[in-house]
């Protein structure tokens, strides 16, 4: 007897420490403790035992279940901790893995190049400023010497949305960046130099025009500015932006509301394999529109015009990114054709900057 439990013991405590997984755990439980297990059989003869053979048998048959029951549960534990370890192992992510190496998305063109803009002028010293895609009248229109009469209020150009409950106030999809200057100028005091990107809204939608687009304006408002600081800001941000020398400029006289002088800029183009390229002479293109800041939009904004003078100027992202990467239709721009976006997007990881070139 004594060497059939020092057997069983035995037997038993091997088999534990070397059940390979849960299951095996559990299948010598019940073959050791279940309703028909070896050391439930043991526990059944105490009964039918003497007092005396029951006083020393009676403690090392309950030793023996104590003891394997213990093995069960250390045995149980430390498979579970090794499925874990396993589990953690398999589930890692190599945070090493180069990122362009796998399948990912990639920043749209236009994107890219408010990037590259934002680049640029933070280099002459621009802030970027931001403001709300839904504005009202005044921002959009009063403030900047836009008259009631003026076709750009037209319910045709542009959004409005249904009149508040009392009938005033006509809220509207801003029709150009304008009104972000607008509440800068109000807001903050000059000197002021920031640029304006953003998404604009016009009702209007041809092969050349979509409803929504893209625009950046700039505003530099200070003692003493010039058309010579404005013609020198556009030469040395087109140069940037094109990364070329060869960038020539010529105002040609225009009209704004906001601007007076007004001046549209042209740049000089050459043709490559049949299509215009920025820089060279052999023709003009309008590129920008651009002015000093007309006295009454400076007023409007709480400032006084005798005091402070300024330049604004303002160009389509869209257009400037078909120029600088010879995309030729605008509406691929929304059409989200993932064909379209790989092959004119940017990795997440050309970054512009000046130095590396902002379109590297
Ligand atoms: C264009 C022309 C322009 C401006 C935008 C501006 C803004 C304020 C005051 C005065 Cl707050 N001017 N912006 C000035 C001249 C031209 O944009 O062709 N845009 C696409």
């Amino acid at each position: 007897m004594t060497t059939d439990l020092e057997q069983l013991r035995s037997d038993l405590l091997a088999s534990i420490d070397a059940a390979a997984g849960l299951d095996a755990v559990e299948a010598l439980r019940v073959h050791a403790l279940g309703k028909q297990g070896a050391i439930t059989g043991l526990l059944k003869t105490l009964g039918g035992m003497s007092p005396e053979e029951r006083q020393e048998q009676g403690p090392r048959i309950h030793g023996l279940r104590e003891a394997v029951t213990a093995a069960l549960a250390e045995r149980k534990t430390s498979l579970e901790r090794l499925a874990l370890d396993a589990r953690l192992a398999a589930e890692t992510l190599d945070m090493t893995l180069p990122v362009d190496s796998v399948p990912a998305g990639s920043v749209h063109p236009v994107s890219q190049v408010m990037d590259e803009l934002a680049e640029i002028f933070a280099d002459l010293g621009f802030a970027v400023a931001t403001g709300p895609e839904i504005e009202d009248d005044w921002h959009n229109f009063t403030a900047l010497n836009i008259p009631e009469s003026h076709p750009a209020r037209a319910m045709h150009d542009t959004f409005y949305f249904p009149p508040e409950a009392d009938g005033t106030q006509k809220h509207l999809l801003r029709t150009h960046t304008s009104p972000v200057q607008i509440r800068t100028m109000v807001k903050d005091k000059p000197p002021i130099r920031i640029i304006a990107p953003g998404r604009v809204y016009r009702s209007d939608s041809d092969a050349t025009h979509t409803p929504m687009f893209h625009q950046i304006e700039g505003l530099v408002i200070d003692k003493g500015i010039t058309l010579g600081h404005l013609k020198w800001t556009l030469e040395t941000f087109l140069k940037a932006f094109f990364e070329r020398d060869d960038i020539v400029l010529r105002l040609r006289p225009s009209y704004f509301p906001f601007t007076e002088p007004s001046a549209e800029v042209d740049v000089g183009y050459s043709v490559v394999n049949g299509k215009r390229v920025i820089g060279g002479s052999e023709g003009w293109m309008e590129v920008l529109g651009s002015g000093m800041v007309h006295p009454k939009v400076i007023a409007a904004c709480g400032l006084d015009p005798n005091e402070w003078q300024g330049f604004a100027f303002g160009t389509g992202v869209d257009r400037l990114a078909m120029l600088k990467y010879g995309m030729d239709d605008l509406r691929a721009f929304f059409d989200g054709d993932l064909r379209w976006l790989r092959h004119y997007g940017f990795s997440a990881l050309d970054v512009p900057t000046l130095s590396g070139g902002v379109g590297a």
